[in-house]
């Protein structure tokens, strides 16, 4: 059976839980608390050398790390993944874009604030800037929904996935959404998508 290494606050944990529930696949969720550096014991990077969740054990007792790596794994062969070579491009677009523009910026700041961290003078620093930068995805989303139902050939796929997890929650991390009509759209379209679960299910 499938082992989810998981934390049920993460959005990227949710991204591997919310596509396991769709495709109806069973699996052994273990909860680490990343508040307790569990991902950092000797035992955990011998799965994962770089220490974070998700993390899924696959049946042969390898592990597989990075939420959009599982995402694509678990996506193979199912309808969550288009099956012509321009749509399966788009949808990396999207999940790079995922990691590198949004993700960074606001799924960081929603564990600074959810999570207590302490407001060093570096990360005070850093929060002007991940506001900013938080922002412009969210408009480069806005804009790219605007006409459209999904992010990729109007079909729910796994870039949609991708960028939901930590979008729905972005409020939590102070992000208003209030100006950004079609991804709020969006929203309502991908929670409406069943079988669906919240980011607090395990
Ligand atoms: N790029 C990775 C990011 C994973 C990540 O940042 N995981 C966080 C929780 S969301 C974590 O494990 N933090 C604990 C730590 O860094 O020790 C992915 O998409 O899976």
């Amino acid at each position: 059976m499938l082992r989810l290494y998981d934390n049920l606050s993460s959005g990227n944990g949710y991204k591997c839980r919310l596509l396991l529930h769709k495709l109806g696949i069973p699996y052994e969720r273990i909860e680490l608390d990343i508040d307790r550096a569990e991902t950092r014991t000797p035992e955990f990077l011998a799965r994962n050398p770089n220490g974070r969740i998700p993390t899924l054990q696959l049946e042969d007792g390898s592990h597989l790390p990075e939420s959009n790596a599982i995402l694509w794994y678990l996506a193979e062969g199912t309808p969550y993944l288009p099956d012509n070579r321009e749509g399966r491009a788009r949808v990396l677009q999207w999940m790079f874009f995922e990691q590198y523009s949004h993700e960074p910026n606001i799924a960081t700041v929603r564990f600074w604030i959810t999570h207590h961290v302490e407001m060093t003078e570096e990360r005070k620093l850093g929060l002007v800037t991940k506001r900013r930068l938080g922002h412009d995805a969210l408009g480069v989303m806005d804009g790219h929904l605007a006409e459209r139902r999904f992010f990729v050939g109007d079909r729910f796929s796994v870039a949609d996935i991708a960028l939901y997890a930590y979008t729905h929650v972005a409020e939590e991390g102070g992000f208003d959404l209030s100006g950004y009509p079609a991804v709020r759209a969006w929203m309502e379209r991908v929670a409406a998508e069943g079988p669906h679960i919240p980011i607090t299910q395990g």
